[in-house]
């Protein structure tokens, strides 16, 4: 029986007066799910602890980065040696070249990199880099797609956008989003509409390879290939935000699962293995625009940390070592893929790919925002409400993805796969 959460609640109450609705980031506040979020003590493997001493089965793992589950022993020493030597020095350090050099071995696309803070981070500047080479200042972005809080691309965006309902913010100037022209997902017909109303403007396409923030859409047979296609026809580029799919489909993320090669990659989540770092990267042509070599400018004082590069190579050296840990983790999320189908049947759609997975409470097959925004969220609320009392913690969204971790043991999936039959 979860212990009730006084201390979560004092420290919720407390919160409040200090920063926006209690939070760092809005979905944490569990508005969508009409309760106060619980405070996380510590975490280890597949499973969090609150502050009251509850356990929960995690399965947000930070939404995304813990794919080898919380606190592992390589990522924590690594870490603890690199923070032994110093934390910043705001000066290029061996762990940055190692993890760059990792990264391109996994993702040869990405012939050059730079090392970033966030995710929000490295789409911006990978776009500043897209419209730099090309000289275009247009992008196409997907509705219900999201690509950070950065201006420009919080446009019809997904994750804390749509769980808000506040599809475009506040605070973001007209002329700011007046270049970022959005299609639809899974929609090829969409995207070469906008290419021929302004042939000649956009610098690049933009998108999720497997949408993640209307919960998870997959794209369609062929779309991505298309989206290719699209682009080099009207002399634009391709960029893949990687920043969920990144090392999360396969070694070398949605890239190589799905054999379309992008002109840009931005990543976040896994590459810091749980601390703040993220990466763009792409054709040697492209980068070689960015400062100092080129006229792009983006800089950081903490780009690159030589902590979280620590922990961002001690994932990645594991990842890259132990590639059978994806057929693991996959088969894993479709025994919970299965069950959901199967104990709620057409009540619901399961969406699910690898170890990323969503449950629709809706009829039709959820195939882009508009189908995914279908989906009966006081149901989705009902489901995380009863999954919670359990001990096992979703995504307190319809909106997000259901993460899985190499650290969910048979039996954490055999507990969930019993809760759902329940619910
Ligand atoms: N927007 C993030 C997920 N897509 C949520 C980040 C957080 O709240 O930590």
């Amino acid at each position: 029986m979860r212990k009730v959460n006084n201390k979560s609640d004092r420290l919720f109450e407390e919160s409040k007066k200090y920063m926006p609705g209690g939070v760092n980031s809005p979905v944490r506040a569990f508005y969508a799910v009409h309760r106060n979020p619980v405070f996380i003590d510590s975490a280890k493997g597949s499973k969090i602890y609150d502050v009251d001493g509850n356990e929960y089965l995690d399965y947000v793992c930070s939404w995304g980065p813990g794919i080898l589950g919380h606190a592992r022993v390589e990522v924590i020493e690594a870490v603890q040696k690199a923070c032994e030597k110093g934390l910043t020095f705001g000066a290029p350090t061996e762990n940055e070249y190692i993890l760059a050099e990792l990264v391109q071995g996994l993702m040869p696309s990405m012939e050059m990199l730079r090392l970033v803070n966030s995710g929000t981070e490295a789409v911006m500047s990978a776009i500043r880099a897209a419209r730099g080479y090309t000289g275009r200042d247009k992008i196409i972005k997907f509705r219900g797609c999201y690509h950070g809080h950065s201006d420009g691309l919080l446009v019809k965006a997904g994750s804390g956008a749509l769980t808000q309902s506040v599809p475009d913010s506040l605070g973001v100037p007209k002329d700011y989003t007046k270049n970022t022209l959005v299609a639809e997902y899974n929609d090829l017909q969409s995207v070469e509409r906008l290419f021929e109303e302004c042939d000649g403007e956009i610098a690049a396409i933009i998108a999720e390879p497997v949408a993640a923030n209307m919960g998870v859409v997959l794209p369609k047979e062929g779309f991505l290939k298309g989206l290719r296609q699209i682009a080099d026809k009207y002399g634009s580029l391709l960029i893949f935000d990687e920043v969920i799919t990144g090392f999360r489909l396969a070694p070398g993320g949605a890239q190589e699962y799905f054999g379309v090669t992008p002109d840009i990659t931005a990543l976040g989540k896994i590459i810091g293995g749980g601390m703040p770092m993220a990466a763009y990267g792409g054709k040697r042509e492209i980068m070689e625009m960015v400062a100092p070599l080129g006229g792009v400018y983006q800089a950081g004082t903490l780009s690159g940390n030589p902590v979280a590069a620590a922990a961002g190579i001690a994932t990645l050296r594991i990842l890259k070592e132990q590639p059978d840990i994806y057929a693991k983790i996959g088969e894993q999320t479709k025994k919970l893929a299965d069950t959901a189908k199967k104990c709620m049947g057409d009540k619901v759609r399961v969406n699910q790919i690898e170890s990323l997975m969503s449950i629709f409470f809706c009829e039709g097959e959820v195939v882009d925002y508009e189908s995914a925004a279908a989906s009966d969220t006081e149901q989705y609320a009902k489901y995380f409400n009863y999954m919670f009392e359990q001990g096992i913690y979703l995504a307190p969204s319809q909106f997000e993805a259901m993460f899985i971790s190499f650290a969910h043991s048979d039996e954490d999936i055999e507990r969930t796969c019993k809760a759902m039959e329940r619910f």
